[in-house]
């Protein structure tokens, strides 16, 4: 049987620096927003001075052993390695003039290392974080002066690195800002919609200013954006339900709208008066944002559902949206709605709407790994997740979606974004580390790298 994936498909996997890099003051690098969730994307801002403990601070070392992580990869054949720069390696405050030349040099290596294998990087300016620095002296996003504080940083890694990275994503997930404001856009929770969509507004100029840049500055590069890919379906099929699944779906398409289209769509105008949001958006605001990107990304790992029936609504859930679950479905450990036939409705949603080259950039199962008397390590449940999802993947590309390429979250186990952690894994590689932060960092392939070793060997063929 031919494959159904493209003969040049990016397979890989995906983390972000501030879940694997650790050495988290090494080398001139400033504190980062990141360096103070200790609870979690959603948990308090604890502050905290250098020398405190914390999960990410060594996080899984790949700082110092990524020769050895790259070579693992390598092994299982990826094309593609998304990872991000962490911003505050290279302005540590982030309003110097000058670039930290420590932080510069650590990504030139990296990126050397994987160019010996063959391996794309995809990199993300921002994943979560940003200087510290930025956040208590300027309020964050709060401030149009963060636009060009991160102008110049984007400008700065394109120019430095224009030779070894053709793929760029400006922010992870952006549209978690509206639920988790301090890790998106710096800002207090308590911030009101007014202050949080101000923020993004000037984000979104940001990503399109970076967008522009890297038009200008990097032969051939093509820069996406990158969504949280959150689709919700109405619970019943009342008319009200699916009118408020519209609203609600619109919520977090909005980004995507703004930054694959050139401008505010039209139901933010009554979405903002309905709200009493005011937000301050300039006609040079508006010019700088008609530069579209050339490919939308997103993150995919769950489905939701929506109902207008207050009841239902009132209930605290498991997943990370407080989405209503979908009665069809089964969940995992951590109420995380598993279906893979919505990655392909997904696909083929976002396709319908932007046209434009689509990327998976993260997907995957957070699991407890048990660790065999012979060391090993058999998560059938993983490779059964994953290899649904890709089946899917598989029939949306049928269905006529482009799509460039597929990076699974954390092919290595790193520190979960919301809980903090080591032992939710999503890895192929196993990492000896607790929730404590005891053991020994050492690296082991578990059933599934193999798994997805011959999944790339096939170009799927093997799902
Ligand atoms: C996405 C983030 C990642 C990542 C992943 C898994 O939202 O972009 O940074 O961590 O989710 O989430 P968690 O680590 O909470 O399981």
């Amino acid at each position: 049987m031919s494959s159904k994936f493209p003969e040049h498909f990016l397979w890989g996997g995906a983390v972000a620096a501030n879940q694997v890099e650790g050495a988290y003051l090494s080398d001139g690098k400033g504190l980062s927003t990141s360096d103070l969730q200790p609870q979690g994307i959603f948990g308090a801002l604890t502050p905290r001075v250098a020398g405190d403990s914390g999960i990410k601070d060594v996080a899984i070392d790949f700082y110092h052993r990524y020769p050895q992580d790259v070579a693992l990869f390598a092994e299982m054949g990826f094309k593609c390695l998304r990872t991000s720069i962490a911003w505050a390696r290279i302005f540590p405050q982030g309003d110097e003039e000058v670039p930290n030349e420590a932080g510069l040099a650590f990504y030139d290596r990296l990126f050397d290392e994987m160019a010996k294998y063959g391996i794309q990087p995809l990199i993300t300016l921002s994943h979560y974080e940003m200087p510290y620095g930025l956040a208590q002296k300027y309020g964050g996003w709060a401030s149009r002066k963060t636009i060009g504080f991160f102008e110049r940083y984007a400008r700065t890694v394109f120019e430095r690195y224009k030779h070894k990275v053709k793929y760029w994503l400006t922010f992870n997930e952006i549209n978690m800002s509206l639920h988790a404001p301090f890790t998106g856009v710096g800002l207090p929770e308590d911030s009101s919609k007014s202050e949080i969509y101000q923020a993004i507004h000037h984000q979104l100029v940001a990503s399109a200013k970076a967008v522009k840049a890297c038009h200008e500055i990097v032969p051939g590069g093509q820069i996406g954006n990158m969504l949280l890919g959150g689709i919700l379906y109405p619970l019943t099929c009342k008319p009200e339900d699916l009118l408020e699944t519209q609203r609600q779906n619109r919520d977090w398409l909005f980004f995507g709208d703004v930054q694959a289209r050139g401008a505010y769509p039209a139901y933010m105008r009554r979405f903002f008066r309905e709200n009493d949001i005011q937000v301050e958006i300039t006609h040079a605001d508006q010019q700088a944002l008609r530069e579209t990107v050339d490919f939308i990304s997103f993150s995919y790992y769950m489905s939701g559902c929506v109902t207008t029936d207050k009841a239902q609504n009132n209930t605290e859930r498991a997943n990370i949206l407080n989405m209503v679950p979908n009665p069809h479905l089964a969940s995992s450990e951590w109420g995380w709605q598993i279906d893979p036939i919505g990655l392909r409705y997904l696909l083929n949603v976002l396709y319908d709407r932007y046209q434009k080259p689509l990327f998976i950039v993260e997907n995957g199962l957070g699991a407890k790994d048990r660790l065999e008397a012979d060391g090993s390590i058999n998560d059938d449940y993983r490779i059964n997740y994953l290899n649904d999802h890709l089946v899917q993947v598989g029939e949306a590309i049928d269905d006529g979606v482009e799509v460039m390429g597929y990076t699974s979250w954390g092919p290595i186990d790193l520190v979960s974004a919301s809980k903090a952690e080591m032992s939710k894994r999503y890895g192929f590689i196993y990492v000896d580390r607790d929730d404590a932060g005891n053991g020994s960092l050492e690296r082991r392939r578990k059933k599934s790298f193999y798994w997805y070793r011959d999944v790339i060997r096939s170009n799927g063929n093997s799902l």
